[in-house]
């Protein structure tokens, strides 16, 4: 049975890349909603109702785990979009450890922004880090449909600007679109490290499918399915899983 990828749209793929290159047998079934991108100044109510379906789709496919690759979905979904009859695996807030250091940027949609999930987590440990949120408005939505560099630079030298983060030691891209311009993004964060969630995410969905002996034991396919055509989808499916891939348009009922 595949592994179920979701997003509200192309970030998530930088989870399923993550996947593919470390356990490249397992099949994926990938589902990102490009019909209602972007989710991340939606409500938690839309967010759930979406989300939902995606799921609902992704079970059709009989997959055998659900990774959400997708922070807002991760934090803003109510509980009844988690309870369902195979696990479902949010985004990791497994951070590295920050001893000496004294500012962090998150960077996330302004949704997740809005839940200060990661400013809270890193206070309970850290108190004394100056966490600058950047929410980057629009930013995801100008990744997914491959607008301009400029437009996506002023976004970023704005959100850098408005909230003094430049001299930030350690940046958490808790958006999966935003490591695919990490290297813009890191132009206007010059002394940053950055931490991409998407791996330890992806060892703790395996490391359950691991203890309950349900790895794929031969190559799998992958299907890589989005709610409307156009945007980099293809264009981004090919670059990272070759060209033999391809993404679908497909109708979940939203
Ligand atoms: N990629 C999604 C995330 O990680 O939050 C959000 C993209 C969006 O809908 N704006």
């Amino acid at each position: 049975r595949p592994i179920g990828i979701m997003d509200s749209g192309v970030g998530g793929l930088t989870v399923a890349r993550y996947l593919k290159k470390k356990y490249p047998d397992e099949g994926i079934v990938f589902i990102g909603d490009t019909a209602h991108n972007p989710y991340g100044d939606k409500t938690k109510e839309e967010i759930t109702t979406l989300a939902s379906s995606l799921r609902d789709y992704l079970l059709k496919k009989q997959v055998k785990m659900i990774i959400v690759g997708c922070n807002t979905i991760s934090f803003n979904a109510a509980p009844s979009f988690f309870d369902c009859e195979v696990p479902v695996v949010r985004m990791s807030l497994n951070m590295p450890a920050l001893d000496g250091v004294k500012e962090v940027a998150v960077l996330a949609t302004p949704a997740t922004i809005a839940t200060h999930r990661h400013k809270h987590l890193i206070h309970e440990k850290y108190p004394w880090i100056q966490v600058h949120e950047l929410g980057f408005p629009g930013l995801a939505h100008a990744i997914e449909m491959g607008e301009s560099r400029e437009s996506m630079e002023s976004i970023v030298r704005r959100g850098v600007q408005e909230t003094g983060a430049e001299n930030t030691e350690y940046a958490f891209l808790a958006c999966t679109h935003y490591p695919l311009e990490k290297e813009l993004i890191s132009r206007y964060l010059p002394h940053a490290a950055f931490w991409d969630p998407a791996e330890v995410t992806v060892e703790e969905g395996m490391n359950l499918l691991k203890s309950g002996h349900q790895l794929a034991g031969t190559p799998q396919p992958d299907q890589f399915c989005f709610t409307a055509s156009g945007g980099t989808a293809d264009t981004l499916v090919k670059s990272i899983f070759g060209s033999a891939a391809h993404a679908e348009t497909v109708d979940t009922g939203e």
